[in-house]
C-alpha cells in the first residue's frame, strides 16, 4: 500500500486499580496510538482506501524495557514514518520490519507501526488477523495477572474476585520481600489444581537462588523473567537450580534472542509479547521457533486496550500457544474499554472474527481520552 498519513495520539485511560510490579506502579494506561490510512491496489487494479490502528505497548517510563511512550513518538515521527513514506507504494505489513531495519531498536515503536499497517492491509482484503497468523481457535483460555498488594489478605480477596469470574489461571507479581509468604497463601487456600505461576520483571539476581528454590514446593507452572533482562547465561544457571521452569519475558526480544534463550536452557517457557519482539509477524516467529523445538509458549500482556487486545486474542489462537495467556478480560483493568469490551466467557476470550483487528475504537471515547495528537504525512 501506498501510506497517506500516520496519525499518532497519546491516550490516557483510568485503571480501576493501581497495578503494582517489582519495577513499579500505574494508576492511568498511557498508550501511543498509530493511525494509518492510504491505498492499496484492489483485485481489479483500481485503488482502495483503507485504514488501520496499531497499538504501542510502551509504557509512560522506561522501568519495564528501555522504551517509553515519549520516546515512541519521537523515533516514529523522526525516523520510522519517514522510511515508510519514502517506500511509496511498496509498503506492505512484511515489508515494515525490513524498511526499518536500519533503525537499531525501537521494537515497541516499530510493531505498533506495523500492527496498523497489517490492519489496513487485512480490512482491505477482509480478512480476520487471526485467520491471517494461522489460528486454530475460535476463543482462547483467559489467565489473569495480579499485581503486588498492600497485604496477603488482600491479595487473597482479589484472588478470590478474578477466580469467581472464571480466570482459569493466576499470575502473582513478586518482588524481593513478596515472595514465599504470598504464593504460599494462595497456594493453600485453593489448593493443588489451581494454575498458579509467579512473575519477578528482573527483579532478583542469582544470589536469590536458594530463595527461589523455595518455590519448587509451590508446584508453580513457572517463573517468568526472575533476572535481568540480559542475564541469558544466569537465567541458564537458575534454571539448572530449580524445578519450577523458568519463563522469559523481557530476555526474548526477537526470534533469535528466543532460539539463543531456548539453546542455552535459560528457558523451558516463552511468553510472548509482540511489541517486545518487533510485532506481531516476529510474534509468530516467536511461536513457530519455540514449537520447533517443543517449548511451551502463552502471549503475555501490557494493558493493552481492546485494539492490542483483539490482536493478541488472535495470536494467542496459534496452535504452539498451549498455556492460558495474559489476555484477559477488558474489565480486568478497565471499567471503559476504549473498543468494545473483550469479556470473560467460561474463562475464555473470543477470538475477533471481523476483518483486521476486527474492533475499532469508539469515536467519543478516543476523542475524550486523546491528550495529544500529531498527523504526519509525506
Ligand atoms: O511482565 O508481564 C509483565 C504489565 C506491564 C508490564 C509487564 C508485564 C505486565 C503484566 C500485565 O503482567 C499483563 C496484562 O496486560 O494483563
Ligand atoms: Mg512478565
Amino acid at each position: 500500500m501506498r501510506l497517506r498519513d500516520i496519525e499518532l495520539r497519546i491516550v490516557r485511560m483510568p485503571l480501576r486499580s493501581p497495578f503494582r510490579t517489582s519495577f513499579g506502579v500505574e494508576t492511568e494506561k498511557v498508550a501511543l496510538l498509530v493511525r494509518v490510512r492510504g491505498d492499496l491496489r484492489g483485485p481489479g487494479g483500481d485503488r482502495v482506501e483503507t485504514g488501520g490502528w496499531g497499538e504501542c505497548v510502551a509504557m509512560e517510563e522506561p522501568l519495564y524495557s528501555a522504551e517509553y511512550v515519549a520516546g515512541a513518538v519521537q523515533v516514529t515521527r523522526d525516523f520510522l514514518a519517514p522510511r515508510l513514506f519514502a517506500a511509496g507504494d511498496a509498503v506492505t505489513a512484511e515489508r515494515v520490519g525490513p524498511l526499518l531495519a536500519g533503525v537499531v531498536g525501537h521494537r515497541m515503536a516499530k510493531a505498533a507501526v506495523e500492527m496498523a499497517v497489517l490492519d489496513a492491509e487485512l480490512r482491505a482484503r477482509g480478512v480476520p488477523l487471526a485467520e491471517h497468523l494461522g489460528a486454530v481457535r475460535d476463543r482462547v483460555p483467559s489467565g489473569v495477572s495480579v499485581g503486588i498488594q498492600p497485604s496477603v489478605p488482600e491479595l487473597l480477596d482479589v484472588v478470590a474476585g478474578y477466580l469467581d469470574e472464571g480466570y482459569v489461571r493466576i499470575k502473582l507479581k513478586i518482588a524481593p520481600g513478596w515472595v514465599l509468604e504470598p504464593v504460599r497463601a494462595v497456594r493453600e487456600r485453593w489448593g493443588d489444581d489451581l494454575l498458579l505461576q509467579v512473575d519477578a520483571n528482573a527483579a532478583f539476581t542469582l544470589a536469590d537462588a536458594p530463595l527461589l528454590q523455595r518455590l519448587d514446593e509451590l508446584g508453580l507452572l513457572l517463573i517468568e523473567q526472575p533476572l535481568a533482562e540480559d542475564d541469558l547465561v544466569q537465567h541458564a544457571e537458575l534454571a539448572r537450580m530449580l524445578r519450577t521452569p523458568v519463563c522469559l519475558d523481557e530476555s526474548v526480544v526477537s526470534a533469535r534472542a528466543a532460539a539463543d534463550a531456548i539453546r542455552l536452557g535459560a528457558a523451558r517457557v516463552i511468553n510472548v509479547k509482540p511489541g517486545r519482539v518487533g510485532g506481531y509477524l516476529e510474534a509468530r516467529r516467536v511461536h513457530d521457533v519455540a514449537v520447533a523445538n517443543g517449548v511451551a509458549v502463552w502471549c503475555g500482556g501490557m494493558l493493552e486496550t481492546g485494539l492490542g487486545r483483539a490482536a493478541n486474542a488472535a495470536l494467542a489462537a496459534l496452535p504452539g500457544f498451549t498455556l492460558p495467556g495474559d489476555v484477559s478480560a477488558s474489565s480486568r483493568f478497565y471499567e471503559t474499554d476504549l473498543t468494545r469490551p473483550f469479556v470473560l466467557e467460561d474463562g475464555h476470550v473470543a477470538v475477533p472474527t471481523g476483518p483486521g483487528l476486527g474492533v475499532e475504537p469508539v469515536p467519543e471515547l478516543l476523542a475524550e481520552w486523546t491528550s495529544w495528537r500529531q498527523v504526519l504525512s509525506p
